[in-house]
């Protein structure tokens, strides 16, 4: 299998502007020399290429050519902003197999994940270039005569772009292409864990800005652990908004150290999302949903489905549809084709399952599938296991909590009241679903005493975000919003202003004030 990866890995690197050893910051040029990053493939465990990091000299050089980009690039007509990322998903478009290809040697999805999340990014530019016509402002009437009241939206400066493993190249595009048509330059600092695929992107997006004559520093790149990189960029008075996706406990330290300096924050962290099966529900349908949501990804989406709340009456159906589909999962190689689950990210995360299925065990769950971890030649890496189903109680510590691996919670209910209470009952809020053919049942799904998290979805899974929607959850999950409707918004700087055209100076609330 090394073989594999390593033919692969020889193949693309250098379409993709790649080396072995590969310098890990770009500030508008190359820099890096901190410590460099080795990634290994989890595939098979073989060193796909190196990633030097960034010196705090080297970061404030970064986020230095940032600053200087953003002054002239929000000086250029937005709709012109937006051909650059017209042409940035063009050039994603012509490199998408490759990359894709390797979003998987580098993080360990599958063929069709890795492209699906290279497609994604092709659709926020195409999102964000349409955008780049329609930032709009409202003009609001006003009680003052002669005058005109309206509100504008400009750039708002250095975004930092804060972005984890597990969708390593599509959640810089959410935000890089929406932040760039609206004016602003960004600072990305991508997982540690995938310092190959983001190099790759900021290459292709230094390719095109040289190619359409603007600063490249307007795509900036630091790479870094969060203690050396991460806290600076926190801390950095230079970056009005930071926008982070990963882990609460991680999304909590930034989100303190930046309201500390009156920054902004866009926060995109955990899930514990929950789906629900009720009496009338399409079993067939809700089984697929599930296998997708709980498997897909080794359950390394921050949507995964990581709960089934199931109605008493269909449980023994359901508890047997998906023992059915977890036996046809194939695990391994996720780049052979029939693949449908590849390995964990890291050894971290291996240690992250088997803990968690201990802890459900002594709670009192009950496995009813998986949970082990593979051996043999095909998963030399160590970093396979078999996803598993466990019978669980809600309440136990372990089921209120994230554990990001293929790890479903199996529970049943009575009545969709308490089925609901359950499914809010957990301190995250990302993703949620219903399967059901009962209208009343959906409509309370989604009505306000219904489900309580950023995503609601019926007779579809809790995983699968399409570009357009505004993506983001509650609660622990942070409360920002990514990608689609008017989360443009967030990467602008709102400003009333009013227009006084009159020859008399009115004041509002019919205030005189002197003569
Ligand atoms: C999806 O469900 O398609 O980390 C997208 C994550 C998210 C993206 C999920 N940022 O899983």
């Amino acid at each position: 299998m090394a073989l594999t990866v390593k033919k692969a890995a020889a193949e693309i690197f250098p379409r993709l502007g790649l080396k072995v050893h590969n310098r890990g910051v770009f500030a508008g040029e190359w820099l890096g020399s901190g410590p460099a990053i080795e990634k290994h493939s989890p595939i098979d465990g073989s060193l796909l290429g190196e990633v030097t990091t960034a010196t705090p000299g080297e970061y404030d050089r970064a986020a230095a050519a940032a600053q200087r980009a953003f002054l002239a690039w929000r000086e250029v007509p937005a709709p012109k902003r937006g051909e650059v990322v017209r042409r940035l998903g063009l050039a994603l478009r012509a490199h998408q197999k490759d990359l894709g290809r390797l979003v998987t040697l580098e993080t360990g999805k599958i063929l069709a994940e890795g492209e699906g999340e290279v497609q994604e990014m092709i659709d926020i530019c195409d999102l964000a270039t349409g955008q780049s016509r329609q930032l709009f402002g409202r003009t609001i009437a006003t009680e003052r005569p002669g005058h005109r009241m309206m509100e504008q939206w400009h750039p708002l400066g250095v975004v930092g772009i804060i972005s984890a493993f597990n969708f390593p190249v599509a959640v810089w595009a959410w935000n890089s292409a929406l932040a760039a048509v609206c004016g602003d330059a960004t600072l990305w600092k991508p997982s540690e864990k995938t310092p190959l695929t983001a190099v790759a992107c900021v290459k292709l997006a230094e390719r095109v800005c040289r190619e359409c004559g603007v600063d490249p520093a307007i795509f900036s790149l630091v790479c870094g652990d969060g203690a050396a990189v991460g806290e600076l960029l926190a801390a950095d008075h230079r970056v009005p908004l930071v926008s982070a996706t990963g882990s609460t406990r991680m999304g909590r330290r930034v989100g303190e150290v930046v309201a500390k300096r009156f920054g902004r924050t866009l926060l995109e962290l955990g899930g514990n999302n929950a789906l629900i099966v009720t009496h009338s529900a399409d079993l067939k349908l809700a089984v697929r949903a599930i296998l997708f949501g709980a498997v897909g990804t080794a359950g390394q989406r921050c949507t995964s489905t990581r709960r089934v709340l199931v109605h008493e009456s269909v449980t023994l159906k359901l508890t047997k549809g998906l023992l059915d589909g977890y036996r046809q999962v194939s695990i391994g190689n996720p780049l052979d084709a029939g693949t449908l689950m590849g390995p964990l990210i890291d050894v971290a995360a291996v240690e992250n399952f088997t803990n968690a299925i201990d802890a459900a065990r002594k709670h009192g769950g009950r496995i009813l599938t998986g949970g082990k971890r593979l051996t043999g030649p095909a998963y030399a890496s160590g970093l396979y296991v078999s996803p598993c189903i466990i019978e669980a109680e809600n309440y136990w510590s372990i089921v209120q909590h994230e554990t990001f691996a293929p790890i479903l919670y199996l529970m049943t209910y009575r009545t969709l009241d308490e089925a609901l209470a359950l499914q809010n009952s957990v301190p995250q809020g990302l993703s949620s679903s219903i399967f059901t053919t009962d209208l009343r049942e959906a409509e309370a799904f989604l009505a306000a005493r219904g489900s309580d998290c950023g995503l609601a979805n019926v007779n579809l899974g809790t995983s699968g975000a399409e570009i357009g929607g505004a993506f983001g959850g509650e609660k622990e999950t942070g409360g920002g919003r990514e990608s689609g409707s008017d989360a443009w918004k967030a990467y602008m700087r709102r400003q009333t202003s009013v227009v006084n055209f009159s020859k008399d100076l009115p004041l509002a609330q019919g205030i005189t004030f002197g003569s």
